[in-house]
């Protein structure tokens, strides 16, 4: 029962990464993460299917764009904003900014 109860307060923090593999865009991301060592989990999205367009996706992306990033419920779009996210918030040497928070930092 005390398992059961605290494993149902577990979020999943794994940051995800939305896009389709071999698209320029989703592959900067994923070097970057890489770069960073940085784990995560790639979910990829067929815009062929239009997987794109579905609600529970514009729920999350309203421009219907692939790549995005999910990190504990933070999401951003824009890959190059997302790479400044990323190195500014896992990087060993962050980069120089006025902003306290990664996400402050990376607005377009
Ligand atoms: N400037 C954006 C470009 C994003 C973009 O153009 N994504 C394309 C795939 S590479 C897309 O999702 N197209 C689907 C659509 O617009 O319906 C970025 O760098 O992330």
């Amino acid at each position: 029962m005390y398992k059961a109860l605290r494993t149902s307060h577990v979020f999943d923090t794994t940051l995800k990464l939305y896009g389709t593999p071999f698209y320029t865009s989703t592959k900067r991301v994923a070097i970057v993460l890489q770069e960073k060592h940085v784990q995560f989990e790639f979910i990829t999205i067929d815009l062929i299917e239009g997987e794109n367009k579905v609600p529970a996706f514009v729920a999350k992306q309203p421009f219907e764009q692939v790549p995005f990033i999910s990190d504990e419920g933070f999401i951003l779009y824009e890959s190059r904003a997302i790479g400044c996210y990323i190195a500014s918030k896992y990087g060993v040497r962050p980069l120089p900014g006025p902003h306290e928070r990664p996400q402050d930092g990376c607005v377009v």
